[in-house]
């Protein structure tokens, strides 16, 4: 099959790697690049020979000759590109997190189902190598039925200075990070019955959430808390943005741990293995796993558009985690529990 033609939206930090995960996959050619501020869409096309650069949307559209779109833009814009997109019968890639609401995410896979093209989501957390480990394991059934499991991502990181736009974000931690937290809930233990979500701000000078902490309850009754935080705090092993997970079963547990040491233990006692994830020389060494991730999951979005697969992080899935967010707000704003279904 020949490679894909597409397009990036969008000249900010997770562009380029994501663009270098495009080409250490294979089979796809960036050939246009947007951003309304052309000097930095030019920036990126010089480095990644990217042969057209634009400064307005709907021209690239009307321009390039096109197999589907990479969205990498701000939340609030991933409606309109993907209108923009659906509208000319292209297969849309989106950036997390999906949208800034269930209504508009709805909107989002309306419009492509409408115009018969995939909408698929750029998430990411899940593909990370010790998640899937976990994963693994839980599918083994070795350890019985989890009946509770914690899910942390917790940090002093600086993120704000490779992504100043989250410092004035008024939805930050949930929508950001808990995006991926809630997506690896999902993952791992299935569909929500209900949850409940206290937050807080520690940092003086951000406008949102810098800690939350979700309480959920799964269909059959397993209890997932996921405690995030990026309070600037001062934490002795602080090894962002690595997640760590403990699992409780009715005969073991599983945890990942620090330095993706992933751990199983039942009646047979404890088998401990180290699952790094792959380096590449691209990735920020700060993100790594993270960056690796992009691999995989854009590999498994990559199957899907070509008609060779389906993919993990459909629109109409992501939904799902959009919601999960959206109730999180709900919670903490009125100090009720949410019921999802
Ligand atoms: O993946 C992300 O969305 C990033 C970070 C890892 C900093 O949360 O914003």
């Amino acid at each position: 099959m020949p490679s894909l033609n597409f397009a990036a939206f969008g000249a900010g930090f997770w562009t380029t790697f994501q663009l270098a995960g495009w080409r250490e996959i294979g089979g796809t050619n960036c050939v246009a690049i947007y951003n309304r501020t052309a000097a930095k869409a030019e920036a990126i096309a010089a480095r990644f020979q990217i042969p057209h650069w634009y400064s307005d949307a709907r021209e690239m559209l009307d321009k390039e000759s096109l197999d589907f779109v990479d969205i990498i833009t701000g939340v609030e814009t991933h409606a309109l590109f993907t209108r923009m997109a659906s509208s000319r019968r292209l297969p849309v890639v989106c950036q997390k997190p999906m949208a800034t609401s269930v209504d508009e995410a709805e909107d989002m896979v309306k419009s492509c189902a409408e115009a018969g093209v995939p909408l698929l989501i750029n998430e990411n957390w899940r593909w990370q190598t010790p998640i899937r480990e976990v994963k693994r394991l839980l599918d083994g059934g070795e350890i019985g039925l989890p009946f509770r499991a914690r899910i942390d991502m917790v940090s002093g990181f600086p993120v704000f200075e490779n992504q100043p736009f989250l410092r004035s974000a008024e939805q930050f931690i949930l929508a950001d990070l808990g995006s991926h937290i809630l997506d690896v809930a999902r993952f791992l233990f299935g569909e929500m019955g209900r949850l409940y979500c206290q937050t807080a701000r520690v940092h003086a000078d951000i406008v949102g959430e810098d800690v939350a902490t979700v309480v959920l309850e799964t269909a059959n009754g397993c209890t997932v808390v996921c405690e995030l935080a990026y309070a600037g705090n001062h934490l002795e092993r602080d090894r962002f943005p690595e997640t760590c997970i403990f699992v409780e079963g009715s005969r073991g547990s599983i945890e990942l741990s620090l330095d993706f040491q992933v751990r199983i233990t039942t009646s047979r006692g404890t088998h401990s293995r180290r699952v790094p994830p792959p380096r590449y020389g691209w990735a920020d060494p700060a993100y790594d796993i993270v960056h690796s991730s992009i691999v995989p999951c854009q590999a498994n979005l990559l199957c899907a558009l070509k008609g060779e697969g389906t993919a993990e992080t459909t629109g109409e899935d992501n939904i799902k985690s959009v919601r999960l967010v959206d109730a999180s707000y709900e919670s903490a704003r009125t100090g009720q529990s949410v019921r999802l279904v």
